[in-house]
């Protein structure tokens, strides 16, 4: 067998198990080496070349990578290369996402502004479209849903609400997942990110549990990341909830990451170029926004972790 022909296998991480990654082989590939034994796309149990590593080259879930030395048999492979990200998730980590869906819940775990904001601005700062899915809508009137879906438009953003209890939702989620490449499903524990996942593709069956109900809080039932296909190869990941997203900005830009401010600024210009949005004279943004006092407490942080080093021995 020529072995050359199978040069140039390109796949995606799918998930990362111990010292090994796991990595799912283009259809496309599969079907110009002929190997009509895998009609459907197939995971390989990969190591990597050790020139990555000297490379400095971290390989994350989403990473587009080529294989060689295929071990059809027994499904194992080694990633000698790795395309340029086209974006990056820090928390989680994920490479080449195309869109952040935060699920937030509405009721068990509560709703909670500041967390939700964490959680955009993680999306916003990595400079990847976030997308709200309000989750568990069966546990609240309708018109408590009205009041949700007010507040994130009044911040910006376009919900889709839904519950897996009734369907809610549902279609109108899959028709979005199966238009974009990269899905990451982020947000606290408990949410139902992973009965989500269950929901749309129930062969996985991945294990969830129900919400503390002591602490009012998920129990940290997700610890990898992993994609699935969602179909028109389209994927989609399960990631581990957590419950406060740290927030990394300089003071200057962090207005600009919240789109209502964003409308603000590109409209019209504050007096001072270096405006922080505080209490500057001839400062055009709206103080009466219902974010601005979370703006306001997190700026005071942002400055303060940002000030140069005033200490030193006497
Ligand atoms: N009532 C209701 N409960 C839901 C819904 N979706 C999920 N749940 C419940 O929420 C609980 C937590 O769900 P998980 O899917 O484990 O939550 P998760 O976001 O994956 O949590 P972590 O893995 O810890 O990050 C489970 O008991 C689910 O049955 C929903 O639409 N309605
Ligand atoms: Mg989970
Ligand atoms: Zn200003």
């Amino acid at each position: 067998m020529n072995k050359n022909k199978f040069k140039n296998v390109k796949g995606i991480v799918v998930a990362l198990k111990a010292n090994f990654l796991i990595v799912e082989i283009d259809n496309h590939d599969l079907k110009k080496n002929s190997l009509e034994q895998f009609s459907e796309k197939t995971r390989l149990l990969c190591t990597r070349r050790s020139k990555l590593d000297y490379q400095g080259l971290f390989i994350d879930v989403g990473d587009i990578v080529f294989v060689e030395s295929i071990d059809y048999k027994n499904k194992r492979a080694v990633i000698f290369e790795v395309e340029p990200r086209k974006s990056f998730l820090k928390r989680p980590a994920v490479a080449n996402v195309t869109l952040v869906a935060i699920c937030i819940s509405v009721k068990e775990p509560l709703f909670d502004i500041e967390q939700a904001s964490r959680f955009l601005l993680t999306a916003e700062s990595a400079n990847i479209k976030p997308l709200i899915i309000l989750t568990k809508i069966d546990l609240i009137p309708k018109n408590y849903l009205s009041l949700y879906v007010n507040k994130l438009k009044n911040w910006g953003y376009d919900c889709i609400s839904i519950s897996i209890k009734n369907s809610q939702g549902i279609d109108l989620l899959i028709k979005q997942f199966r238009e974009t490449k990269l899905t990451v499903l982020a947000g606290p524990s408990g949410v139902g990110k992973t009965s989500l996942i269950n929901h749309l593709i129930p062969k996985v069956e991945l294990p969830t549990s129900s919400v503390s109900k002591k602490l009012k809080r998920g129990t940290h039932t997700t610890r990898h990341v992993e994609l699935f296909a969602i179909g028109n190869g389209s994927l989609l990941a399960d990631t581990p909830g957590f419950n406060r997203p740290e927030i990394i900005c300089d003071p200057a830009s962090f207005a600009y990451l919240f789109p209502e401010f964003r409308a603000q600024l590109t409209k019209s210009q504050c007096k001072f170029r270096n405006c922080l949005h505080r209490d500057e004279p001839g400062c055009v943004i709206n103080k009466d926004l219902e974010r601005y006092s979370f703006y306001r407490d997190n700026l005071e942080e942002l400055i303060n972790s940002h000030l140069p080093y005033q200490g030193g021995s006497a």
